[in-house]
């Protein structure tokens, strides 16, 4: 592994806005892969955040620094991880749900699926259920994307499902949902969503397979 990655994983997790910026454009400099830099560096540093938040060796001031300084990655990477996008795939409307203020993943989803040629309509965090109906009367997208990162908010999916489905709407979008606690078991036998994504290169296959 190049030790370029290491070091990107480590100015993540020190929350280093600043001298991450410089490593990642030097990284895409040195010719090696968006998509490398993005899971080796950036994904890897922020799950090492994670199990040391968990441990209680990070608390939440470090946490929000370690993510502002990889949405900051992110922003570098997000040109060139984008796919072709000639061509318009279908239109997407995509939040994080009611009571979750997780956006990374949500926000790496709506990247790739924009490079790979969607309309992204991008509602943010804490998403109400009402705001998502809205947004479909509003949009008619294809698609409807759901982000959980909290195992108490997965509530808010089926929630969001079931107002979708009191408007009249559900047979007028498919919905596709993910994020770390929800499973493809759960997301389609429990809360009736049509396709789950582990991860953002997953969602933009499903998104693919879901429109057709
Ligand atoms: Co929070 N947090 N957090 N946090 N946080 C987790 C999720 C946690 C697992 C940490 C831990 O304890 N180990 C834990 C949840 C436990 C649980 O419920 N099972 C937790 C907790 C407890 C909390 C608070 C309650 C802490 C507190 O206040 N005591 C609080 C809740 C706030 C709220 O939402 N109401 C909280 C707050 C925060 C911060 C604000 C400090 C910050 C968020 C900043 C931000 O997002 N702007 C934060 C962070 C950064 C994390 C961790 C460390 C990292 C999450 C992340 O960005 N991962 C996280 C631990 C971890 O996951 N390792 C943790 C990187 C990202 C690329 O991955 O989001 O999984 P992920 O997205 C992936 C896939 O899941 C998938 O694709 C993405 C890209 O590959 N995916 C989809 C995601 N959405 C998808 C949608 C799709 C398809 C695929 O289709 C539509």
């Amino acid at each position: 592994m190049p030790e370029v990655f290491g070091k990107i994983m480590n100015l993540v997790i020190a929350g280093n806005g600043g001298e991450l910026n410089d490593a990642v454009r030097r990284a895409l400099d040195d010719g090696l892969e968006a998509g490398e830099i993005l899971a080796q560096g950036l994904i890897a540093g922020m799950n090492e955040v994670g199990r040391r938040m968990k441990s209680g060796e990070m608390f939440i001031p470090e946490v929000l620094l370690s993510a502002r300084t990889m949405q900051g990655g992110l922003d570098i990477l997000k040109p060139h991880l984008s796919e072709d996008a000639a061509s318009r795939a279908g239109t997407i409307v995509i939040g994080t749900v009611e009571g979750d203020l997780h956006d990374i993943g949500k926000n790496l989803v709506a990247m790739m699926l924009e490079g790979a040629g969607f309309k992204v309509i991008d509602l943010g965090v804490d998403v109400k259920a009402e705001a998502f109906v809205e947004a479909i009367k509003t949009h008619k997208p294809n698609l409807v994307g759901m982000s959980a990162l909290l195992t108490t908010t997965v509530a808010n999916m089926k929630k969001t499902i079931e107002a979708i489905q009191e408007a009249g709407l559900r047979d007028k979008v498919k919905i596709m949902a993910g994020g770390a606690p929800v499973t493809q078991r759960l997301v389609v036998e429990e809360l009736g969503a049509d396709g789950y994504g582990a991860s953002a290169s997953e969602a933009v296959d499903r998104a693919r397979a879901l429109i057709g």
